[in-house]
């Protein structure tokens, strides 16, 4: 079945473990969006793994692993990247990872105008990863972006750096940050581009051979539901399509070919970065940082975490279209006595099941919670659905009816065999 991986809430749902637990029954793993702002983090025969840019079947030796046409992709991040992974033993060729030429390239200025666009927000920011995603999905919307297929036609490319470098500068001047040279830029990012090269294809016709072959494809989708550019909480989002359509316009697989959309959450909600958070709560968030846990595989920022918030569920469910959950992390409310589930939001006295788009409203946003029982059971070694503690089965199902999903995937721990298939 080809599948698509997506996050329902704000990221770090824990796809990346889902991603590597499908992969074994998968021919081709493919990024379809975002960039190097992603952190999945996979835990296999004891080792961590933290992947940003490249697909998480990287980990497997025989799998073919794409970077599509929709992915940001920085040459340099992506260099330290591929040095770290390979100093973890792992074995990265051009058969096992093919990058498309229609990828858009993050240069290093994108980073600084990240930065200062942050700084000119204020208390308004975004929180981003500072990793330049937004200014080179904007210079690709915009049409003055600079593609793999561009870096290799070096005298094209020079010239595009050299008008891109005098705009930016102009910006960066008004805020007193540092200046880029044409020739610096060129030359680091070469310097880069020349390790990437052999990888450097044009993948659409090589996943259609794929896809025609009827093997199997499975969808890598990064950050979340409620931080896609049309359907997050606007503006505090990243600036990709990070739901289940991204994987077709990202990757040049049309929409037909997928068969099934598995929806990651936790079994808790978590966010890092600024906008709402209805169900945020300190208490939550100061016990699972305790415990080591929620803390960005990016950047290191503590993540804030709330209780489970079926509001935002229920239409990320609609609107990728999920035919079955993948609910982790149930192991992080063990010790909980009881445990809140959102199911609406009270809005000046309004009942609402799904999210508001008006920005101000979220500030009015009172979640409307029901309470149930919690199983005060250690579920980190159950290998089956069957042995979960009655309690957590009963947290699931009511998951599952308030957003009309059934439930595919149980996470009760961090490691590859830590996930409990339906
Ligand atoms: P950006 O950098 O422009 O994409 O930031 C815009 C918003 O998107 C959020 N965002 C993320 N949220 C959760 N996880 C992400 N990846 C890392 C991780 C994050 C980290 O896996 O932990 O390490 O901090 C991710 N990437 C982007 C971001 O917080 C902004 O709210
Ligand atoms: P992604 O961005 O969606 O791939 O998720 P991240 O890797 O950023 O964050 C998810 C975190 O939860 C990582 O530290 C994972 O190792 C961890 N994780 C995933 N599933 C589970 C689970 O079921 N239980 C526990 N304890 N940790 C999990
Ligand atoms: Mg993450």
């Amino acid at each position: 079945m080809n599948t698509v991986i997506t996050g329902l809430q704000w990221g770090d749902e824990g796809k990346g473990k889902i991603v590597d637990y499908l992969t074994e029954s998968a021919d081709v793993v493919i990024r379809g969006q975002g960039g190097n702002n992603a952190g999945h983090t996979v835990i296999a025969k004891g080792i961590k793994y933290v992947l940003h840019l490249l697909p998480s079947g990287i980990l497997w030796d025989d799998k073919v692993n794409v970077i599509g046409n929709g992915v940001v992709v920085d040459p340099i991040g992506l260099c330290v990247e591929i040095e770290r992974i390979e100093g973890q033993g792992i074995v990265i060729c051009p058969k096992k990872l093919l990058i498309s030429d229609r990828a858009h390239v993050v240069l290093p200025f994108h980073k600084e105008l990240d930065a200062a666009r942050e700084l000119a927000l204020g208390d308004q920011k975004i929180g981003t990863t500072k990793r330049g995603i937004g200014p080179a999905y904007a210079d690709k919307i915009n049409r003055c972006g600079l593609r793999m297929a561009d870096l290799l036609d070096r005298p094209f490319a020079e010239a595009q750096i050299t008008r891109r470098v005098s705009e930016v500068n102009e910006i960066l001047e008004k805020f007193d940050l540092p200046t880029f040279t044409a020739e610096a830029v060129i030359e680091e990012t070469y310097a880069a581009f020349e390790r990437l090269r052999p990888h450097i294809s044009n993948t659409i016709p090589v996943l259609h051979k794929a896809w025609k072959e009827k093997q199997n494809l499975l969808f890598e989708g990064a950050q979340g539901t409620l931080l896609d550019i049309d359907f997050g909480t606007y503006p505090f989002v990243t600036s990709s399509n990070t739901t289940a359509g991204g994987s077709t316009t990202g990757t040049g697989l049309p929409p037909t070919a997928i068969e099934s959309v598995i929806g990651v959450c936790k079994a808790y909600t978590t966010r890092v970065g600024s906008g709402p958070f209805p169900t945020g709560d300190e208490g939550l968030s100061q016990y699972l940082h305790d415990l080591g846990r929620e803390f960005g595989a990016t950047t290191g920022r503590a993540r804030g975490c709330g209780w489970l918030d079926t509001v935002l569920l229920r239409f990320a469910c609609m609107v990728n279209g999920v035919t079955g959950l993948a609910v982790t992390n149930v192991d992080g409310l063990d010790e909980y006595d009881e445990l809140k589930i959102c199911v609406a939001y009270d809005i000046d006295g309004q009942r609402h099941e799904l999210p508001p788009a008006d920005r101000s409203f979220w500030d009015r946003a009172k979640p409307i919670y029901e309470t149930l029982p919690g199983w005060k059971k250690d579920t980190t070694a159950c290998t089956e659905y069957a042995q979960l503690p009655e309690n957590a089965k009963a947290y699931l199902q009511r998951l599952s009816e308030l957003c009309d999903a059934p439930i595919a995937f149980v996470g009760v721990g961090p490691d590859r065999k830590q996930t409990l298939a339906i």
